[in-house]
């Protein structure tokens, strides 16, 4: 069957089979019939456990390899023409030599394989702000979580016609090769290359190899922002609706934020909020001088260790239906799944596979569960999707919140002063490190504006694109940063979080629409602890109060680990290393 005519699609998936070497080449339609085939092979070759199908109808289980459970940032690299445009955060080796070695590991790498041509589409199939990939891979997992993740088949390719322009993705899981793992972006070719892996970011191109690396040296190019943020819609008691971004690291709070339920009292109140996106936002100023946002995906691929009926009832309700879900444990008892913190006590099964195939008991020190374990499930099955969702313009944006896993020096939440000291708040924001990515967890690094692992070009030319964005922004979002995950003198979690959390975005979109006042810090505009809606929480003023707190000689180490930072860094716009100058100013001043 043919499923184009374009020849620049077909020569090029030529000169792939020519490398490769697959015994057969399967186009993806989209249609559900090879969806299912394509599920009945991954059973049949030991890819997929599938689940219980009354419980959790279209529902599978894959186990990685031990050794393949998370994105490798040390094996990422960005091959742009010339290493110093590539930025001291990303790893580089120079395009010929990158290619030479990526054609010798991929040389036959799908003998006695399928490979599978994916088109996909990135935001809604013809929309004007949509972009178009297509990705080669030997992998029945990869295609079934793209499946769910992007748009994808022959309506894309329709779409395509005869056009070249569409991201070119080549994948193989080869032999699995620890020491030969490759994430690889050319973006002056828009093509991206994973070999020896089999895991999420690493292999979903889709996601953060296009819509944010790719991606955001195309949106550097055209005038727009591709994003590592939440997208997240609020209506008030006054039925007004306004939607909010935000970029917090991995495993920092993303999809539980977008999928935030309103505490009690709020929910009395008639507020609500809806889900626009949970990982990746487009960022295009609109005709109205307003900042719109979309979300290019049509899948959560989220954290699943901590989600449970209380902390986030939506995601688990996203998760029961058509859904893989990625090294969690599973229960033989009735064939579904485990993961810490889903249950609690007696209600812990007593005896699970984990997610590496061996039996654990309940009791076990050992976690059944891998700590970056994942639930793939799409988007439609979000009970708080917005309306909004597929919109091709997307939805007008009013905030934009930064933030990250500090235990100490940030505090629960403070506004910039303006768009450029928001873009210094950006640039200098940092987060203890956590199990999406391969490393120590718990270390504090910085990770600006949540991109240091998906930012595709140099970091400070990055900073000064923000800057550039400001000014062709005639009504601009106001920026923020916030934090959840500040510790306590027991070292237990001092704001409730999750739900609760709403509160501080109650006192945000107030601001944005000049509805309350505030104090003014050395760090920017922080709320009266009075302006924290507490009601209903076994909490104080004080206790809020506790929480705003700027810590003096913190922050004055944090100006010191800012500035050896920028020093790293090179290419830093004047505009943040004054707003950094300013910052230590008033902390001696305070
Ligand atoms: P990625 O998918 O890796 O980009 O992660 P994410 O940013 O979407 O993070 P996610 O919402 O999946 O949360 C990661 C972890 O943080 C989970 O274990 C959550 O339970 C925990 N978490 C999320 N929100 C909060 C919060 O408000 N307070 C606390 N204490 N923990 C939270
Ligand atoms: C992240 O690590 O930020 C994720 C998961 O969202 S992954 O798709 O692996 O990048
Ligand atoms: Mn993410």
């Amino acid at each position: 069957m043919e499923f184009t005519k374009n020849q620049a699609v077909l020569s090029w998936i030529q000169e792939k089979i020519d490398l490769c070497q697959p015994d057969s080449v399967v186009w993806i339609d989209g249609s559900q019939a090879q969806v299912d085939e394509i599920r009945a092979l991954a059973v049949s070759e030991g890819t997929m456990i599938k689940l219980n199908q009354e419980k959790l109808p279209d529902c599978y289980l894959h186990r990685t390899d031990p050794d393949d459970v998370a994105r490798v940032e040390d094996r990422t690299f960005i091959c742009c023409e010339k290493e110093e445009d590539a930025g001291p955060t990303n790893h580089w080796m120079a395009p010929d030599q990158m290619y030479a070695k990526l054609n010798t590991l991929f040389q036959g790498s799908m003998k006695g394989r399928v490979m599978y041509v994916i088109p996909y589409s990135m935001g809604v199939i013809g929309s004007p702000f949509a972009k178009y990939g297509i990705e080669l891979t030997d992998s029945t997992y990869v295609v079934l979580n793209m499946v769910i993740m992007t748009r994808v088949g022959t309506a894309v390719l329709d779409a395509l016609g005869d056009s070249d322009d569409f991201i070119k993705g080549l994948h193989s899981y080869a032999t699995l090769s620890k020491e030969d793992k490759y994430i690889v972006h050319m973006p002056q070719n828009n093509e991206i290359f994973s070999i020896n892996s089999n895991y999420g970011g690493n292999v979903l191109q889709g996601k953060k190899c296009f819509a944010l690396r790719i991606a955001s040296n195309l949106g550097r190019q055209e005038g727009w922002m591709a994003e590592h943020m939440l997208i997240l819609g609020l209506k008030n008691p006054k039925g007004e609706v306004r939607y909010v971004t935000a970029a917090f690291p991995s495993a920092c709070g993303k999809t539980n934020l977008a999928m935030l339920i309103p505490p009690e009292g709020y929910k009395k109140d008639g507020w609500e909020a809806w889900t626009v996106g949970d990982d990746i936002a487009w960022l295009r100023v609109g005709e109205d001088g307003r900042l719109w946002a979309v979300n290019p995906e049509h899948g959560f691929f989220g954290v699943a260790p901590g989600t449970n009926k209380k902390s986030n009832p939506n995601a688990l309700e996203c998760t029961k239906r058509g859904t893989i879900y990625t090294n969690v444990a599973y229960n033989p008892a009735d064939g579904t799944v485990w993961w810490d913190g889903l249950t609690k006590g007696d209600e812990i099964p007593e005896t699970l596979i984990d997610w590496n195939g061996q039996e654990w008991h309940r009791g076990d020190a050992k976690k059944p569960a891998h700590p970056n374990s994942r639930f793939t499930a799409p988007a439609e099955n979000c009970p708080c999707l917005s309306d909004q969702y597929e919109n091709p313009n997307g939805v007008p944006i009013s905030a934009i919140i930064f933030g990250g896993r500090r235990a100490k020096t940030a505090p629960l939440v403070y506004q910039s002063r303006d768009w450029d000291h928001g873009v210094f708040i950006g640039s200098s924001m940092a987060s203890e490190t956590t199990a999406a990515a391969t490393g120590a967890v718990g270390v504090v690094r910085r990770d600006p504006f949540a991109m240091l692992p998906f930012c595709g070009y140099h970091m400070g030319d990055y900073w000064q694109h923000w800057l550039d964005m400001g000014k062709k922004i005639a009504n601009q979002p106001k920026i923020f940063h916030v934090n959840w995950f500040r510790l306590d003198d027991e070292g237990n979690f001092a704001w409730p979080g999750f739900g609760d959390n709403l509160r501080v975005l109650d006192w945000i979109l107030k601001r944005c629409f000049q509805e309350i006042d505030a104090v003014e810090t050395p760090l920017g505009y922080e709320p009266r602890p009075e302006d924290i809606n507490i009601e209903g929480l076994d909490m104080t003023v004080e206790d809020v109060a506790k929480l705003l707190s700027v810590d003096k000689g913190l922050w004055l180490e944090e100006v010191d680990a800012i500035r050896a930072y920028y020093d790293k860094i090179g290419r830093v716009p004047a505009e943040l290393q004054d707003s950094l100058n300013t910052l230590e100013a008033k902390l001696q001043e305070a």
